[in-house]
């Protein structure tokens, strides 16, 4: 099959002919739909993320069951899914607690000695975050993937996968935003743009935008933005602070950038929270100021995958977009072939797209 493989970090991906392996126990076969890009393959190809080499990348998909192996019982060919990448165990600390997205096992591939269900003249080739979706087909963990309805297309099914479950996750499931509350996006991609509405669904009042492409703010507006700061030519702490009158009460980063990680702890109110939506590279440390949040009270907190129970959420994500209360044909910028991702990771770098999605035949 052909995927995209990244043979090296900071180098093209390589468009190849590789092998997948038949589904061993537990574990399906998928015929990829479409699969958006997001930041976080970025993110791994610039060593921000520690996977490494060669490794087929892409963890945003849905697509048709194709082939189930032994002891499947949830799935059968022919099945439309989602793949997302926390899968699972069940029986974990985090799993029995209610908090799966935390499992401790979920990104554990085949047994010692198995077969690598990637490979490529022989050799294996890693998967990432047992999805690997720049790829025609896709071998994973049953969960890894939820069923969803038929009549949902499958092209906008995909961003429920990362972008619209972490976005909208962050601020349904992460925290509680109570009705009128106020609210700053940092960060218009899909993510960004998914913790919006997540924000407009919850009923806060305020909704402020700041990215720096001035083209994003009339897509944020029509998603529920009431205010949008360009960052290129406002000064966004003072003028967070200013719309307020003091600071929001929650504000997601959803870049991971060090400065705008500083910014959302500045904007942050007192008593209010910040949510680390963004993944700031590994390599990278962040200074706040302790005085800052204790004389105020404020909170940080990280948001993983949108906190996800995602067979119970995704189905429901589809249900808001079926309904009309969910926006996701705004986020599809372009809808292209898997042999144009390196021109689509360009266009990411310079902020010219919400969301890019391959879609393949
Ligand atoms: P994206 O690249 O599509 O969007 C980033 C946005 O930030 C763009 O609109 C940029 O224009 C904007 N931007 C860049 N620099 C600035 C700045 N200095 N000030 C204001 N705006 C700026 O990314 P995405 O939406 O795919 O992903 C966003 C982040 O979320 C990224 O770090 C990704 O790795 C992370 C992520 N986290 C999780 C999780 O579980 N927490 C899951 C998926 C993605
Ligand atoms: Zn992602
Ligand atoms: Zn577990």
């Amino acid at each position: 099959m052909k995927a995209a493989v990244m043979r090296a970090n900071n180098a093209p991906l390589e468009i190849e002919d590789i092998a997948i392996d038949s589904p061993g126990p537990g574990e399906v076969l998928v015929k990829t739909a479409a699969c958006g890009i997001c930041h976080s393959d970025l993110t791994v190809l610039e060593g921000g993320l520690p996977v490494p080499p060669p490794c087929v990348l892409g963890h945003e998909p849905a697509g048709i069951v194709e082939e189930v192996g032994s002891g499947v019982s949830g799935f059968a060919p022919g099945d439309h899914v989602i793949g997302c990448l926390t899968a699972w165990c069940g029986v974990c600390r985090f799993c029995t607690e209610g908090r799966p997205y935390l499992c401790l096992d979920q990104f554990l591939g085949r047994p010692e000695g198995a077969a690598a269900r990637l490979s490529g003249g022989g050799e294996p080739i890693g998967q990432f975050a047992n999805l690997s979706s720049f790829a025609e087909k896709i071998l994973c963990p049953e969960r890894s993937l939820v069923k969803i309805r038929d009549d949902m297309p499958l092209d906008r099914a995909a961003l429920i996968g990362c972008g619209v479950t972490t976005g909208l996750g962050a601020a349904l499931n992460t925290v509680n935003i109570p009705a009128g509350a106020s609210v700053v996006i940092i960060g218009l991609g899909g993510v960004g743009l998914s913790a919006l509405q997540g924000a407009r669904i919850t009923g806060a009042g305020k909704i402020i935008a700041v990215d720096t492409q001035e083209w994003k703010f009339e897509l944020a507006r029509g998603l529920g933005a009431t205010d949008c700061i360009n960052a290129s030519d406002t000064e966004p702490i003072s003028a967070v602070h200013d719309l307020t009158g003091g600071g929001a009460d929650f504000v997601f980063e959803c870049i991971g950038l060090v400065p705008t990680v500083q910014q959302a702890v500045a904007m942050t109110g007192r008593g209010g929270t910040t949510v680390l939506v963004g993944v700031v590279p590994m390599t990278e440390m962040v200074q706040v100021s302790a005085a800052d949040l204790t004389l105020q009270e404020k909170k940080i907190t990280g948001s993983f995958m949108g906190s996800n129970r995602f067979r119970f959420d995704m189905p429901k994500y589809i249900e808001f977009y079926l309904s009309g209360r969910l926006a996701l044909d705004e986020l599809v910028s372009s809808r292209i072939k898997l042999e144009e991702v390196n021109d689509a990771f360009e266009h990411m770098r310079k902020g010219e797209v919400a969301r890019q999605v391959i879609v393949f035949d």
